[in-house]
């Protein structure tokens, strides 16, 4: 079965690898959010690639859900000894990735071609592609002005109040090679349970994406982030109210119509299935929290097991 994911960072890592337990690897297409891509000591960091290269390469550190197992920080105790900047924490051997990526990019090859030539030295057997090669920036607006997402999330620990957020660049980003292809060749869609607004917005906002999503022949099937009324982890919910969406399944589908066909969300979130089946999404009831891998693989079991013809 061809499968096209669509995947932020440490939620869909959880998915992904429960979805990649299930199906062959080679089937599985990740299209990745690089909203959250940053310079950082004049290296190009790619944390929603990477999350999700490290997670299929059975590498991701578990407890952080970013980075490296077993990583270590001398290169950012150094830096920080020469005055730099050590809000946001560069591991040791990660920096390997930053460097690699860099200096592809500065030889003035895509995003897309760097990333899979990154998933081939680390035998990621899917398909990880960005979704655009033209970069995209998500933006937070806050009371003392714009951050980059990075600056608002790692450096102010998502601790400001948001006013508004934006994809800079994004009118006139272009998908990346593959990615159109991949949801219309797909025979199930997944869009993982990551932030709405910014690991799957920014993806959203690329001209073409969404069309494609709203004319493809595969079911689309969400995997909720919120419980209730608030976010699994992270700032979602903050992030969905500054949007206008509500913070609940409900509020999910929202930014994801009108192409959501089934949105799988949290058994005790049963008493929006009604709301949701009258704009047309059918709710599927699961136990949404990844705690161990056994939950990540039944999780990608209820979500593979709700395709099937759009009724
Ligand atoms: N998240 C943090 O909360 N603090 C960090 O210092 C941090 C460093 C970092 C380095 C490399 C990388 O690939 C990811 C990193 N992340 C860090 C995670 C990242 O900021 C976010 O999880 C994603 O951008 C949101 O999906």
């Amino acid at each position: 079965m061809r499968l096209t994911a669509i995947a932020g960072g440490t939620g869909a890592a959880k998915l992904l690898r429960g979805l990649a337990a299930a199906v062959p690897r080679s089937s599985l297409t990740v299209i990745g959010n690089t909203g959250d891509d940053a310079e950082i000591w004049g290296l190009h960091v790619s944390p929603d690639l990477d999350t999700v290269m490290y997670a299929l390469a059975g590498r991701l550190d578990a407890a952080r859900g970013w980075g490296l197992a077993g990583e270590t920080f001398r290169c950012l105790e150094a830096m920080g000894d020469l005055g730099a900047e050590t809000w946001f924490n560069l591991g040791d051997r990660d920096l390997a990735t930053h460097l690699y990526r860099t200096r592809a990019l500065r030889e003035g090859r895509p995003l897309s071609a760097v990333t899979a030539e990154l998933c081939r030295r680390l035998s990621v057997a899917a398909r990880i592609l960005p979704m655009s090669d033209e970069p995209v920036r998500t933006r937070v607006r806050t009371p003392d002005g714009w951050l980059s997402f990075q600056e608002y999330f790692v450096r102010e620990k998502a601790q400001v109040q948001v006013l508004d957020v934006e994809y800079a660049g994004a009118p006139a980003a272009r998908p990346a090679p593959g990615v159109l292809e991949a949801i219309r060749a797909a025979e199930l869609v997944v869009v993982c349970p990551s932030n709405p607004v910014t690991s799957v917005g920014p993806v959203l906002a690329v001209p073409g994406i969404a069309e494609a999503l709203a004319a493809a022949r595969a079911r689309v099937v969400a995997v909720s982030p919120i419980v209730g009324g608030a976010a699994v982890s992270g700032p979602a919910g903050e992030l969905m109210r500054a949007r206008g969406l509500t913070v609940s399944a409900v509020g999910v589908a929202a930014a994801y119509a009108p192409w959501l066909a089934t949105l799988v969300m949290d058994r005790s979130d049963a008493p929006h299935a009604a709301e949701l089946a009258r704009r047309g999404v059918k709710a599927v009831l699961a136990d949404i929290l990844m705690t161990d891998r056994d939950r990540e693989i039944a999780l990608a079991r209820v979500v593979l097991d709700s395709r099937g013809p759009v009724d």
